[in-house]
């Protein structure tokens, strides 16, 4: 076979451009990642390591480069690195995860690199408002540290129309709103659908937000030319639906984007908050600003908010193209999915979810002389209707109790549809005389009767686990 062709890394670096070809390298390999980069939803991180190594994009997105990004990469290869050039720009590669904020231990750790968590099981049934350093943090990548004098947000709708906004003028200048919403993971009980997967019912908190209402910033819109977010010849502007998406970016690189219905819509009450239970913003929920999408999944609520624009087409991050869609059950592998499919549409509601925390899975409980258990847990629709009922049954369905709903009533009740705060419960369920193990299991109703499935459908990354809840103990008399 032909020997490799030998490159140095001055000739690497005049390739770091569409136009003069991308090249990058990765150990003593040279790879031409042109058309890579031209296709794949992340290729702009990787054309920003163009003309150099990818050492530095590896150790920044450990869990994003797996396995099965080497074999994208391997027929890509187009030569070798000169070997005085091996190491070079190698040698400070600073560990992009060794300034991460401190963290409360009570969090159920589920990753460490990126951080990803559960909020403390303490509070899960038993605090309304979920405190900050307790609530559940599920970060993609390296915490970022902003400055916030310095931190400015943009805003484009198109067409060349721009402003941008101090974290000062956001807080002080604007109009602000007050938001009571759950926020809960894409991903919350996704171990009940995937049992690899790591997980529990702690991927949710409940909070009250305070900050500006996106389409309050979205009506500042300055005079311009026109452009992708706007009317032609009297038709919208939009993908093939005529949907317009608003695409939100953190200064980690996260981006996602959301329909630009949900922000304009009055009842849609999309935040970009600046506090969370009366306090700032810590690090790791998203400091100085946010985006909450309330009743949308977490993953589309982007945490330190840099970047908002509105886009006749949906983001393409690997977070808006490759996560957050929802699978059908009969995809098996990563490698199988058609991402351009109709078959895997972005996930946006959250459908009407419930947990029970305790008993746990697992406990000895003791009954009470009324024969019966003590059950606590949360409920929360997603979609903006109100909790009406939360049942209990410990014999399969045969038999169910009403649970007393421990919603904390907010000084005005909610309007019809817009219900984002979870509501937390609790029951007293009679067991079966004489059972000596039982399978206590709930189900959350709410005012549109949207309940929840009795099974949930298998879907790959265990997205939007619903199922009706079933937690088996035994019985101590
Ligand atoms: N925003 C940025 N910039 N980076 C992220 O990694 N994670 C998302 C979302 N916003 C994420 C982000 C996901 S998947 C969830 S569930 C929520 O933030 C979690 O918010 P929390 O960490 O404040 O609980
Ligand atoms: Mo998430």
């Amino acid at each position: 076979c032909e020997p490799e062709p030998t490159f140095t890394a001055a000739e690497v670096a005049a390739h770091a451009s569409m136009a003069d070809g991308v090249w990058v390298t990765l150990g003593d390999g040279v790879y031409d990642v042109t058309e890579f980069v031209r296709h794949h939803p992340g290729g702009d991180h990787i054309l920003a390591a163009g003309g150099g190594p990818l050492e530095p994009l590896w150790a920044q997105w450990q869990v994003h480069l797996t396995s099965r990004v080497m074999g994208h990469l391997q027929p890509l290869r187009i030569g070798r690195l000169a070997p005085a050039d091996r190491l070079s720009g190698l040698y400070n590669i600073a560990d992009p995860y060794d300034d991460e904020p401190e963290r409360d231990g009570r969090l159920g750790v589920l990753g460490a690199r990126p951080f990803d968590s559960e909020t403390a099981r303490e509070v899960l049934a038993t605090a309304f408002w979920t405190p900050q350093h307790l609530f559940y943090v599920r970060n993609h990548l390296p915490a970022p540290r902003i400055d916030e004098d310095e931190h400015r947000l943009t805003l484009d709708w198109g067409g060349g129309r721009r402003r941008s906004f101090s974290v000062r003028e956001l807080r002080e200048e604007l109009p602000q709103a007050t938001l009571h919403a759950t926020l809960q993971c894409t991903g919350n009980r996704c171990d009940e659908v995937e049992p690899s997967a790591a997980g529990g019912i702690g991927q949710i908190g409940n909070a009250w937000w305070e900050g500006v209402r996106v389409r309050d910033l979205l009506a500042l819109r300055p005079p311009g030319e026109g452009g992708d977010g706007e009317a032609r010849d009297g038709k919208p502007g939009g993908d093939a639906a005529g949907t317009l998406h608003l695409h939100a970016t953190g200064c980690d690189g996260y981006e996602v984007s959301i329909p630009l219905e949900k922000v304009l819509d009055a009842r849609g009450d999309v935040l970009l908050a600046h506090s969370m239970n009366g306090e700032p913003l810590s690090r790791d929920h998203g400091a100085p600003l946010r985006l909450l999408a309330p009743g949308f999944v977490g993953a589309r609520s982007v945490k330190w908010l840099q970047h908002l624009a509105v886009r006749p087409e949906e983001s393409g991050s690997v977070w808006q193209k490759r996560y957050y869609r929802m699978f059908p059950p009969w995809v098996r592998d990563l490698c199988d999915i058609d991402y351009d499919d109709g078959d895997v549409p972005p996930v946006y509601e959250f459908p009407v979810q419930s947990a029970i925390v305790s008993p746990a899975a697992g406990d000895v409980v003791t009954l009470g002389d009324d024969g019966a258990l003590e059950a606590r847990g949360y409920a929360v629709s997603g979609a903006g209707q109100r909790i009406v009922s939360v049942r209990l049954s410990t014999d399969g369905g045969e038999s169910w109790r009403n649970a007393t709903l421990l919603g904390l009533p907010p000084p005005a009740p909610p309007e019809h549809g817009r219900n984002w705060s979870w509501v937390l419960w609790r029951a007293r369920v009679p067991v079966p005389p004489g059972a000596r193990e039982v399978t206590l299991c709930c189900k959350a109703i709410d005012s549109a009767y949207n309940t929840q499935p009795e099974r949930a459908d298998y879907n790959l990354r265990g997205y939007l686990s619903n199922a009706s809840p079933k937690v088996a103990v035994s019985v101590e008399r």
